[in-house]
């Protein structure tokens, strides 16, 4: 298939694009390299050494022989490049990961609230609308995120794919009716999957666009079978206070020798997914389009876990320490989460698990790339409490310990 891999540059975006390619679709990159240049105003940088798109591009025509194409493209603010670009190549399928997606940079400052909705929401906006002007018969798969719930609302009802069927009262007895699950993102950059839900129910609706959301939650690991042919191939590796998701922070904190950053009792529980099964469900869901006008909602996770369980997980098998910080953001101390992903697994996917000795590939990355971290980016300081703004007034405070 034709396929356009919109944030292809990305963490998730690029390791997805090269198995795309290597399972043998024609792929172009949309990417501003947004990413990037957020890098240099944190003053941080990925873990491991990442090479410019060009290069990374040129590197996988060596050792695949297959070509990707790259288009330096701001999908929030250069609207009429986006029809002509989608005119010229005229995709069968666009994967959509280009949006802002960190909760604490999201939370930082007015500026990053500010840029966050305007980025993600432009950007999801310009793109449906460009497919109606096109009048492209595209599949649209979006990565959105399992944030988009909540988490505790339901206590320990399994969360759903999307819909919840509920029982509106009227004057004769009830009526059933199936609505998207209540939304109840917990920082701004949340809401705007929130908001990208409402606009890709309108848009299948009103303009029978055929859209596909995945509801994912926090990837972890680096590495897949693409990335790891080629050093110069190496994915994107985030440990900083903003963009570092928990379990790779746990894992880069172990290999440098700093104490495990749990924040608050470490009861929250989230659901994961390697990079690899990300990869592979985007291709499960590319080749898969829904056949009506409902967008098609799937849970792109495999397992959950409670936070301290995976900080206890990584400190047992390479012998570090945990420190109870406390919490940055405003989220519940405790929660229960199940939840259902029974459409991927009827549609394949064989999930990889944490007991799978991956945790050990996340090891040796960070231990091999150790020496370039900067421990000074390793807290959180993006903080979300009322009345706090800085994380030093945060560690004022003394959490309990569970
Ligand atoms: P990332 O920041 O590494 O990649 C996003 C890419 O999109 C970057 O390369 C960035 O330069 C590009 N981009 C952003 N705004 C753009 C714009 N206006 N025009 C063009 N390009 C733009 O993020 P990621 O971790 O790869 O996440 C990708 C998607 O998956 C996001 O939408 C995110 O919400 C979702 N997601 C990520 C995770 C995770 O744990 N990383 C979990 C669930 C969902
Ligand atoms: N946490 C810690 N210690 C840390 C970092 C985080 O205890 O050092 C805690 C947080 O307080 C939170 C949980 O771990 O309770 C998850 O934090 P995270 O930064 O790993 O994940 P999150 O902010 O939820 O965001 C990430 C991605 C986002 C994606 C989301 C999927 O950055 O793009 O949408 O995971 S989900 O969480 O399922 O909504």
């Amino acid at each position: 298939m034709r396929v356009l891999v919109l944030g292809g540059d990305g963490f998730c975006g690029w390791p997805t694009s090269l198995y795309l390619s290597d399972r043998g679709h024609d792929i172009t990159i949309i990417d501003n390299l947004s990413r990037r240049k957020i890098d240099v105003e944190l003053e941080v940088d990925s873990l491991t050494p990442i090479r410019p798109i060009s290069e990374r591009i040129a590197v996988w025509r060596q050792v695949s022989g297959r070509d990707v194409g790259f288009i330096s493209l701001d999908l929030a603010t250069e609207y009429d490049r986006l029809v002509a670009v989608l005119e010229d190549i005229r995709p069968e399928a666009i994967v959509h990961f280009a949006e802002q997606r960190a909760a604490p940079y999201s939370m930082r400052s007015t500026h990053t609230k500010r840029y966050t909705v305007d980025n993600n929401v432009r950007a999801t906006h310009n793109l449906l609308t460009a497919l109606v002007q096109t009048g492209l018969d595209v599949s649209l798969v979006h990565l959105g995120t399992m944030g988009v719930y909540g988490y505790g609302w339901s206590g320990s009802a399994p969360i759903p794919e999307g819909y919840l069927t509920v029982k509106v009262p009227t004057p004769d007895g009830e009526l059933e009716r199936e609505i998207l699950h209540p939304a109840n993102p917990g920082s701004v950059y949340h809401m705007t999957k929130t908001l990208d839900q409402l606009m890709f129910a309108f848009y299948a609706k009103n303009d029978g666009l055929r859209i596909t959301d995945l509801h994912q939650g926090i990837v972890w690991g680096t590495q897949t079978d693409q990335t790891s042919r080629d050093e110069r191939l190496i994915n994107r590796f985030d440990y900083d206070g903003d963009y570092g998701t928990v379990l790779n922070r746990f894992l880069m904190q172990a290999a440098i020798g700093h104490p495990l950053t749990v924040h608050g009792t470490g009861g929250q529980t989230r659901a994961f997914i390697h990079i690899r099964d990300t990869a592979r469900c985007v291709e499960i869901a590319v080749t898969n389009p829904p056949e009506d006008d409902k967008v098609r909602v799937l849970n792109q996770m495999t397992e959950t876990h409670r936070l301290l369980d995976l900080a206890k997980m990584v400190a047992d098998a390479m012998g570090a320490e945990i420190a109870y910080l406390p919490n940055p953001r405003v989220e519940a101390e405790e929660n229960e989460l199940i939840v259902r992903n029974d459409q991927f697994l009827a549609l394949g996917l064989n999930p990889t698990t944490l007991s799978e000795g991956l945790l050990e590939e996340g090891r040796d990355v960070a231990a091999r790339y150790r020496h370039r971290a900067d421990p000074t980016k390793i807290i959180a300081r993006s903080v979300w409490r009322a009345g706090m703004e800085t994380a030093d007034d945060l560690m004022t405070e003394v959490p309990d310990q569970p």
